[in-house]
């Protein structure tokens, strides 16, 4: 349509080059055209993700399903090498990968068009299959991958038809200054046509792109009041961060809380149209808005969250306080039946997670949360309801996002990791972790101090017992006890000899079960061994 050459033109039989411009655009050209098709076409879908459905996004979607297909191994050492960071690393992988492979498309266009477009068409076709097979998914998540394969493919063959335009140019320089009336331009003005149009399309990529970041962020936090706790705990008392430089906060703040999760964009839930089911195996199965739910009793608890992937000394381990309603009371008014030994319980990004119906109706108080240190639940720890169960990993008890409890059987249904061989019944292990000195750091000879946390949720910590070298376990001090779901802070004065030196750490729990030494990996139920650091005073 843009091109310079009547439609329909029939090329002159190759005459060997003329000047040293008739090539006309290289491959590169193509290749590149094909990969700006492919982003002004993913950006399309992403901005009509971001109206109807923002997981069915095709990099998204794609991402998820490597996420769900990636071995548990690598998950656990992406998680340990990348922490936070992996999820951006994978959007950025896919999308470079995707690209990559449009630029190929593009070059198999270049000599034979149809059958480019039409690969490039599948690759979008691929987002589209993964996007379909989320958990979650609904027919409106079919649209954004089409709608980013009829774009991807126009747009390139617009781009393409471009660059046959400058070629046609450069072969026939006549019809070159036809255009302009510029003669022997050698296509430089369908060169600076392609040129202009490339920029345009980048720059239509981008603004697509922030356009449906910004249309997929839905209800946030900060529009929600919530009533005052009809159980209180007393005011948190102050730790020992005052007094020992260092040492991890009694209570972690929000903003430096651990996160893990699979979800790649944090689920944005709007609390107006966000329900709680609670049904199942239940004879009076039913449904809350959120105004319901945080209409009934709340209860304020003071829980330490663990991940199961954590290794010894790790970070993924935080103490807070949370606000929320019984899951005893919940499953009371449903009326669990006696057959029922686990509930799954699923989010609205479509994971599910299982916990034993006991762990929800004992005594140790597991709750919905609504509230983590006094404020509405962040939306990346499960805004606006999430499930905290004091004693057991986060992989088992944890579910962010929460949308449905359902009482059922461990025979009838399998939870994710349950599906990826983690165990089904994880109890969270005594572990302690020395915070200062940090490992292989110098201190000052002479009065130092050794300081840290030490959890063994719902048993509680009884002590902590430090060694330097290979020489005997000295009692540490603890902190404040706010109870035996919460972890414990701990110190020791330590008079530093000159020199290097190895420092142990390992707890007692509540019931006098003393920290396991031997080391094992996370996988399957959690890490066990003692923490070790080597520092050196001087
Ligand atoms: N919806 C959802 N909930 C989830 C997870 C998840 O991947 N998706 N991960 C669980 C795991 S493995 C842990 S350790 C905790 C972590 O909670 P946090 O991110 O608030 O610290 O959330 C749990 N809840
Ligand atoms: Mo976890």
């Amino acid at each position: 349509m843009t091109s310079t050459a009547p439609a329909g033109t029939v090329r002159p039989p190759d005459e060997g080059p003329r000047t040293a411009s008739t090539a006309g655009p290289g491959r590169g050209w193509y290749a590149a055209g094909a990969l700006l098709g492919a982003a002004v076409g993913a950006a399309a879908g992403h901005l009509v993700a971001g109206l109807v459905s923002p997981d069915a996004s095709p990099v998204l979607a794609v991402g998820s399903t490597v996420v769900d297909l990636t071995p548990t191994p690598v998950k656990e050492w992406a998680v340990a090498r990348f922490g936070t960071a992996d999820k951006p690393l994978l959007i950025g992988s896919v999308g470079i990968v995707a690209l990559l492979l449009a630029a190929g498309c593009g070059l198999v266009a270049r000599a034979r068009r149809s059958l480019g477009l039409a690969l490039l068409g599948a690759l979008a076709l691929v987002s589209v299959a993964a996007a379909v097979a989320r958990p979650t998914s609904t027919g409106v998540d079919l649209l954004p991958g089409l709608v980013a394969a009829a774009v991807g493919v126009a747009t390139t063959a617009w781009f393409l038809g471009l660059l046959d335009a400058w070629g046609d140019a450069d072969r026939d320089p006549a019809a070159g200054a036809g255009a302009d009336g510029m003669p022997f331009t050698d296509g430089r003005s369908d060169r600076r046509r392609v040129i202009v149009a490339a920029a345009g399309l980048g720059a239509l990529a981008a603004t697509g792109g922030a356009l449906g970041r910004a249309l997929s962020r839905g209800g946030s936090p900060a529009s929600v009041t919530l009533p005052p706790p009809a159980v209180p705990l007393p005011p948190p008392t102050a730790g020992l961060e005052a007094t020992v430089p260092g040492i991890s906060a009694l209570r972690t703040p929000s903003s430096q809380f651990y996160r893990i999760d699979t979800a790649l964009v944090i689920p944005r839930v709007d609390p107006a149209g966000w329900t709680l089911t609670v049904d199942g195996d239940v004879d009076r199965p039913f449904r809350l808005t959120y105004d319901e739910l945080i209409a009934m009793p709340l209860v304020e608890r003071d829980i330490t969250l663990t991940c199961v992937s954590n290794e010894v000394g790790g970070p993924y381990v935080g103490g807070a306080r949370w606000l929320g309603v019984l899951t005893r009371d919940l499953l009371e008014r449903a009326g669990v039946r006696p057959g029922a030994d686990q509930v799954l319980s699923h989010s609205t990004d479509g994971m599910t997670i299982s916990t034993p119906v006991q762990a929800l109706t004992d005594d140790r108080e597991a709750i919905v949360a609504v509230a983590m240190n006094g404020e509405p639940l962040p939306t990346r720890h499960g805004f606006p309801a999430r499930l905290v169960t004091p004693g057991l990993y986060g992989f088992v008890g944890a579910t962010k996002w929460l949308s449905r409890l359902e009482a059922t059987t461990y025979a009838a249904g399998r939870a994710y990791w349950t599906e990826r061989g983690w165990a089904t019944d994880a109890p969270i292990l005594t572990q302690s972790r020395i915070d200062t000195p940090r490992d292989r750091a110098r201190v000052s000879a002479g009065d130092a101090v050794v300081g840290g946390v030490a959890w063994a949720q719902h048993r509680g910590i009884a002590g902590v017992e430090v060694r330097v070298d290979d020489g005997a376990w000295q009692e540490a001090t603890l902190g404040p006890d706010a109870g035996i779901d919460h972890w414990r802070q701990w110190y020791l004065p330590w008079p530093a000899a000159p020199g290097r030196h190895t420092l142990t750490v390992r707890a007692t729990d509540g019931t006098g079960a003393v920290q396991e030494e031997a080391r094992t990996e996370p996988f399957p139920r959690g890490a066990t061994g003692w923490h070790r650091i080597v520092v050196t005073a001087g």
